[in-house]
């Protein structure tokens, strides 16, 4: 996706730096060891300069010193086996798959391939699909991996105004990086259905999707505000807008009436509100979702619009409102400035103030409109109009607050229980009705009261119409019957969901396939067998300067014939927007070569849709909601046969930067704790680096002054902060299996979480163990035996157990993808087995296969050095086995004459009298039944054992 990484959390920002004390101040402290490096120590590989060889020969001798085992003979390895064997291939239907197994379609959100390469964030998600994937193929699914590229987009084009390089060829050189990064972490994916949104064969099917769009009439034209920004000579995305000025340059940027494509997805939002209730998504996912599309009830209501004197002027305006029970309460009416009945409804005196008001809001964005906090603005139109339920004659404002794009662009504003309504009434000095009593009475005259309530000053003998003493709901059930029989409007139900603006002022997209007769300007769509419509080379990407797009620098790809009428034509110059060709390609990835349909039907039937789907939140509205509506269009047309794409979601949460300590000192030079009263903004703040701290409870403290405590904080990874962790690096210095397993064993999936260079020591050392374990120990040069240490002996009950125990902990935690519970599980075994003078083949080839999805390469070398020459991706996962799980003994409480004395250790099976007699030769609680008569005992199996003495006896 292609804000994948430009993640949404905000995070608080530390103190401003103060002005650097002294150098020598600095450089004494350095001394003293308490300065951190200026940035994080490259790791080993990269320290090393190129003609140094000395010192790269003892790099790599540190490395390997360090290396808890040889992953980086195994790992290439086992990634040339995967590639030459093409063993995550998924056949296709009539190719050999069996399609009698059950299939499980595993997918992540396909990333935009950056410049910057693959953050640690991405193998969060991919590990987690990764192994839900192996696991599931060893469980006997039929499992669809696959993974691709979502190309088109900003940064590409952006670049290439910079450098002139063309985007085709940054996104192949970002592509490969990818990919290779992508396997050398040792993924499941079935790389032979690749796709790239960018591919002529990927997007002929992106518009065969927008034509017939078109043919449905879900697609159309019309003149939509933009954001332009006149200095740059360019439409600007609304992401390269900050605070009303462009991102680049700061220049002011102002909304513009322009034509554009727009998809009707408001004509899906019912069912896309409807048929969420089945999904197997985030509850909060789909409250954003429900949000979003805004559903609300009301009525839209007619009001004429007449002069001063009440005289009709011909024109009607239509108000939406969610509270038609407060009719009587409407004592103006407010349009949106871009309504178009506003110009007609303007007086000749108050022309030249409502233009003037109309170009300052045409600069305002609709946030800054409909922000709480800002003082309400507005003008009179010099007309009127009649409340059909009063009789009244109103006046007609324009004002920002209320949107043209919302309802139906105007309202009727009820100062008295509209907060907005209200302060505009306020300051305008316009009437306030109040006509709701609130239940208990009393209320804030100063203020809006917006609940319901009980109807007053609600009854007119002009109109007939009479709600006073109604409760609000009763109220707006009745108005609305009044007004559909008088003919003063109807019941309305009214979405925020706004229809999606399907087109961008850019090169690197999709090509509309639709031109434009030069007599007649009649848009003319491609035929489907001319698809796809590629987009034409281009070497000046710079903008045009009158806001046409960089493509009508193409002129001879612009200029075209009709192939229908022959008649000369120009083409379409705006482009698709990124979110086109994420719409879809889950599709495609279940049959991507095929060049005559978009899937085959047989294909979808069988993998549609995708079961488990994993990638960011920040993606939970809109990709999410594009998409949906998209396979909703596909699936009334057939193409598809499941109403919904994605069945079940999983959002990983953000990956932090590693922990860093602030400590506080004031301008002598003396430590300040962070806890002191003295404010810490005159302070100099010095980061402290890890080894030189320490946790006292819930604090950080200096290590050599645990009175100084310290801030510690997690930051957000960022090219400022040089808190970036690359996956390379991570890579070359620990291997691939131990950054899968750190990034599953940080924490629960969906929580964020803070990077910790000890935690993937942690867990490097814990791979290290389990290789020794099964490999023996390094022989003195270094190297390790071939074969393992394991042998043919029969397991014992006790290996069996822990053996099914593990497998039962690590069974459940995958399907609940609790990962993290599961390494653990992992770690208790290999604890366990160290203990074992023997290690069964038979338990350690079962434990592989438990840790294979985790750690796949080690788990291959093993398997493979344990007499298997296969592959073990398509093994059976270990079945626990109940027998091995029940535990036989328990530890049984004593009491005696009522009071616990201790417990004991017994068999399950025990009977009462074996149970008394191991408590009476237990060494505790011998001492109080030795020589003593028992008058009662009181044995509840597997709960307590009660004995009551004989007092009498007891006493002599
Ligand atoms: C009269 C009224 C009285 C309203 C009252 C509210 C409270 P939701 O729930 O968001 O759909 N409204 C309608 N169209 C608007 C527009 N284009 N721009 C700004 N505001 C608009 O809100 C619907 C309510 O928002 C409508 O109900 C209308 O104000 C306002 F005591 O009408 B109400």
């Amino acid at each position: 996706m292609a804000l994948a990484l430009q993640w949404q959390l905000h995070l608080p920002l530390p103190l401003p730096l103060q002005a650097r004390p002294p150098a020598l101040a600095a450089a004494r402290r350095r001394q003293r060891g308490l300065l951190a490096p200026a940035r994080r120590v490259p790791p080993l590989r990269a320290r090393c300069c190129a003609g140094d060889a000395a010192a790269a020969e003892a790099g790599k001798a540190q490395a390997a010193a360090r290396r808890a085992y040889p992953y980086d003979e195994i790992e290439p390895r086992w990634q040339r086996h995967w590639e030459e064997h093409r063993t995550f291939r998924t056949p296709d239907i009539g190719e050999g798959l069996d399609t009698s197994k059950p299939k499980c379609y595993i997918l992540d959100m396909f990333p935009y391939p950056s410049g910057a390469g693959l953050h640690v964030g991405h193998p969060l998600g991919y590990t987690a699909t990764d192994i839900l994937s192996r696991f599931k193929r060893m469980k006997g699914f039929n499992v669809l991996h696959p993974m691709g590229w979502d190309a088109f987009g900003l940064p590409a084009e952006q670049y290439a105004i910079e450098t002139g390089t063309h985007p085709k060829i940054t996104t192949e050189r970002n592509i490969e990086r990818f990919r290779t990064q992508l396997k050398s972490l040792g993924f499941s994916y079935d790389w032979d259905r690749e796709i790239s949104t960018t591919e002529p064969a990927y997007y002929k099917w992106t518009q065969w999707i927008f034509l017939q769009l078109l043919k449905r009439g879900l697609a159309y034209q019309a003149e939509v505000p933009v954001n332009w920004c006149p200095a740059l000579g360019t439409v600007l995305a609304n992401e390269e807008v900050v605070d009303g000025v462009s991102e680049r340059g700061g220049y002011p940027v102002i909304r513009k009436p322009m034509r554009q494509w727009m998809l009707r997805i408001t004509s899906y939002a019912d069912r896309l509100l409807e048929d969420l209730n089945d999904l197997n998504w985030p509850e909060s996912i789909k409250e954003m979702q429900r949000n979003w599309i805004g559903r609300s009830k009301g009525a839209e209501l007619v009001f004429s619009a007449v002069d001063k004197e009440g005289h009709d002027l011909g024109a009607t305006l239509f108000v939406y409102t969610t509270r038609p029970d407060t009719i009587f309460g409407a004592t103006y009416l407010v349009v949106a400035p871009e309504h178009v009945l506003l110009s007609s409804l303007t007086s000749e005196e108050q022309r030249a103030h409502v233009e003037e008001y109309r170009e300052l809001a045409a600069r305002k964005s609709e946030l800054e409109r409909t922000d709480l906090q800002k003082e309400k603005t507005g003008v009179f139109s010099g007309s009127y109009a009649k409340n059909p339920a009063t009789g009244e004659i109103i006046p007609i404002w324009v004002a920002d607050y209320v949107l043209g794009s919302y309802g139906t662009g105007a309202i009727m504003a009820v100062p008295a229980h509209d907060s907005r309504d209200h302060e505009f009434a306020v300051k305008y000095e316009l009437p306030i009705i109040k006509v709701v009593s609130p239940p208990n009475g009393s209320c804030d005259p100063a203020e809006a009261y917006a609940d319901d309530g009980i109807m007053i000053n609600s009854s007119s003998t002009s109109s007939g119409l009479d709600i006073n003493g109604m409760l609000s709901q009763d109220a707006a059930k009745e108005v609305i019957a009044w007004v559909e029989s008088n003919g003063f409007g109807k019941k309305k139900v009214n979405y925020k969901l706004r229809d999606w603006l399907f087109a961008r002022q850019r090169y690197w997209g999709e090509p509309f396939p639709v031109s434009y007769l030069d007599d007649t300007n009649e848009m003319v769509p491609l035929s489907e067998d001319e698809l796809p419509l590629t987009l034409p080379e281009l070497d000046d990407f710079t903008p045009t300067g009158t806001g046409e797009p960089p493509l009508t620098k193409a002129t001879n790809w612009v200029s075209t014939i009709d192939p229908l009428s022959g008649k000369p034509a120009r083409r379409e110059t705006s482009t698709m927007p990124q979110w086109a060709g994420s719409c879809w390609y889950y599709l495609r990835f279940m049959d991507p070569k095929n060049s005559g349909i978009l899937v085959d039907k047989a294909k979808e039937r069988y993998w549609g849709p995708v079961d488990i789907y994993v990638g960011g939140a920040e993606h939970s509205v809109l990709h999410l909601l594009y998409a949906r509506f998209w396979h909703k269009v596909l699936y009334d047309m057939g193409v598809v046969s499941t109403k919904e794409p994605f069945k079940c979601l999983i959002n990983q949460g953000l990956i932090l930067g590693e922990v860093e300590y602030t400590a506080y000192r004031d301008s002598e030079g003396r430590w300040v704790s962070a806890d002191s009263d003295s404010s810490l903004n005159d302070c100099y703040q010095e980061k402290v680096p890890a080894d030189k701290v320490t946790k006292v409870g819930d604090h950080y403290v200096l290590r050599d002054d645990p009175n100084v405590r310290l801030n510690a904080r997690a930051y957000k990874m960022s090219k400022s902060r040089g808190n970036v962790i690359n996956p390379d690096d991570v890579v070359s210095e620990y291997g691939a299996d131990s950054l899968r397993l750190y990034e599953m064993f940080m924490g629960p999936l969906r929580d964020s979480k803070t990077w910790s260079t000890g935690g993937i020591e942690g867990v490097h050392r814990f791979l290290g163990r389990t290789w020794r374990l099964i490999v023996g120990p390094p022989l003195p040069d270094g190297s390790y035996n071939d074969g393992t240490m394991t042998t043919e002996d029969e397991p014992t009950l006790d290996q069996l157990r822990v053996l099914h125990k593990c497998i039962a902990k690590v069974t459940e935690e995958i399907d609940e993808t609790r990962f993290n519970t599961a390494i653990s599980a992992m770690m208790e075994f290999v604890n366990a087995a160290y203990k074992w003078e023997t290690q069964p083949k038979s338990v350690t080839e079962s434990f592989v296969l438990l840790l294979s999805p985790f750690a796949p390469h080690l788990a291959e070398e093993l398997w493979f050095r344990l007499g298997h020459p296969q592959s073990l991706a398509y093994e059976q996962f270990p079945e626990a086995k109940s027998e091995y799980l029940e535990e036989s003994k328990l530890v049984l409480p004593v009491q005696i004459n009522g009071k616990t004395r201790g417990t004991i250790l017994v068999d399950k099976s025990c009977s009462e009298d074996d149970v008394f007699q191991i408590a009476a030769s237990d060494e505790k609680l011998s001492k109080y039944l030795a020589g003593k008569g028992i008058r009662k005992r009181i044995y509840v199996p597997g709960r307590i054992l009660n004995v009551i003495l004989d007092q009498q006896k007891a006493k002599t």
